[in-house]
């Protein structure tokens, strides 16, 4: 356990009754705050340019982040759902839609996100394929500027072969992974989330600690979650002038604390992650 302060030892709350409060079940307002402004930010999406190949591609400074997956998987509906916008990136039925790197800028050309073309379509022509193949190969090599992954897997049918390696490519490159499980609404609560935990189960299996979350683009579930990735992992703060309202933070009432709370100490117990307030003579 690790102390953040030290308080006064002779202090009243030395008689005071050990209590342990946890505010785990409590909405974290600069959470939910930061996951607003980072979907307003996403909404400020604008198509950049659609590139065939690498040295087409946009200046390769900033950082973007490309979405990744299977054809078919949702990765341009993800794109539309996720700036709000209904035709940003082309989505369709028919699988193959995405043929080129297409980028998008947040308001900014330095923050980017990229639409791949999906792979393991098989009707696409195998030499169009290997074309197609070796762009993909090059961009994700070599593109300085790409921070890491969003990789889509339809829910019932996660982790495909060409998945896995996706995945793996990305760990031994030292690219984050973020996994979205696409299409949550084709499956029932209960069935989603053992799917989410199977997945989690195989990743932590492959000793892969990527992140992973239930998505829909259809009823915009998991919007929130992945916005705040996105924003984070594009380096988007929120804006200072906006300030942070203090009064919003819920305060503890008297049944939770007693008047000299203060006087006690705040610890983080690692191994339940939940912020709580012990009697700092609890040990001794
Ligand atoms: N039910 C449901 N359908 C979805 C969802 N997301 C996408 N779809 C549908 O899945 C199909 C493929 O979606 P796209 O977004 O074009 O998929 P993509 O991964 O970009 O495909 P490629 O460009 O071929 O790689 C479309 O018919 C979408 O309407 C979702 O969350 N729920
Ligand atoms: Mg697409």
């Amino acid at each position: 356990m690790h102390r953040s302060s030290g308080k006064s030892k002779n202090s009243k709350t030395s008689n005071a009754p050990k209590q342990k409060i946890s505010y785990e079940k409590k909405a974290d307002p600069a959470i939910s705050e930061y996951s607003t402004s980072s979907l307003n930010w996403l909404r400020k999406a604008e198509f950049l340019m659609s590139a065939p190949k690498l040295n087409l591609c946009v200046e390769d400074t900033g950082y973007e982040i490309a979405f990744a997956g299977r054809s078919n998987a949702g990765k341009s509906s993800a794109i539309n759902a996720l700036t709000n916008q209904k035709q940003l990136a082309r989505a369709s039925k028919r699988p193959g839609r995405t043929q080129m790197i297409n980028f998008f800028s947040l308001g900014n050309p330095d923050q980017r996100l990229v639409d791949l073309p999906g792979y393991g379509y098989a009707a696409v022509p195998e030499a169009m394929k290997i074309v197609w193949q070796k762009e993909l190969e090059n961009y994700l090599i070599h593109r300085k500027s790409l921070q890491g992954l969003v990789l889509l897997m339809d829910i019932r049918h996660p982790l495909q072969h060409f998945d896995v390696m996706m995945l793996e490519w990305a760990h031994s490159r030292h690219l984050f992974v973020h996994v979205l499980l696409t299409k949550a609404d084709k499956l029932n609560r209960g069935p989603a989330s053992t799917a989410l935990q199977e997945v989690k189960a195989a990743l932590k299996k492959m000793k892969l600690s990527f992140s992973i979350q239930l998505f829909s683009s259809l009823n915009k579930q998991g919007l929130e979650e992945l916005a705040s990735v996105m924003a984070g992992r594009l380096n988007y703060t929120l804006d200072k002038t906006i300030g942070f309202d203090l009064d919003s933070i819920p305060e503890a009432s008297a049944d939770d604390v007693e008047e000299d709370a203060f006087e006690q100490d705040y610890v983080l117990d690692e191994a339940s992650h939940s912020e709580q307030i012990v009697d700092e003579n609890a040990n001794k």
